[in-house]
């Protein structure tokens, strides 16, 4: 008897998102080695603490394809993209990285939908809903590298930022979680 409660496509597709989950979590340790050496090691560590929350990602999914009598297929994954230019370049390959991870999650959700998966729909929209949340990250990561001068950021303001970003936490309030007595 068949217990698996996906079907084919729908299997396929939330196994390639563990692979893409797994994938950004080697972007970001990438990333993070790379500060490290530029001697941010404040950004490195906020890095390398958000390449966990992605392997966070890639498991919760396993567990629920497991869940749902899925199988789980553990893929190649692909090699982070080349060192980033400066930090600045850094924070916008982030966010670059993060909308393409926010595509294919709605990849995911729509195939739910077409296919009356509503399990996996209502799975998907914990990541629809996080994905706001890394992309507002990433942005504030620009909106913090842009005052402290972008490409032009002096060694002072670098300074600054990074002891910034040590203890920046890795999650962002979103709009669905604001009150009129906590916005
Ligand atoms: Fe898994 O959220 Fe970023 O990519």
């Amino acid at each position: 008897m068949d217990t698996n409660r996906l079907s084919k496509n729908i299997q396929m597709a939330l196994n390639e998102q563990v692979t893409k989950e797994a994938h950004a979590s080697q972007i970001y340790l990438s990333y993070a080695a790379w500060a490290d050496k530029q001697g941010c090691g404040g950004i490195a560590n906020f890095l390398f603490r958000h390449a966990n929350e992605e392997r966070n990602h890639m498991m919760k999914i396993i567990e629920y394809i497991l869940k749902r009598g899925g199988e789980v297929q553990i893929t190649a994954i692909p090699a982070p993209p080349q060192n980033p230019k400066s930090i600045n370049n850094c924070f916008e390959k982030i966010f670059e990285h993060e909308v393409e991870n926010t595509k294919a999650v709605y990849k995911v959700a729509k195939m739910a939908h077409v296919e009356e998966d509503w399990a996996t729909w209502n799975f998907m929209q914990w990541f629809v809903k996080e994905q706001i949340e890394e992309e507002t990250l990433a942005m504030e990561l620009i909106d913090k590298i842009k005052i402290a001068g972008g490409e032009n950021a002096d060694a002072a303001s670098l300074y600054s930022l990074d002891r910034d970003l040590e203890n920046m936490p890795d999650d962002v309030a979103s709009a669905e979680d604001a009150t009129v007595e906590n916005p």
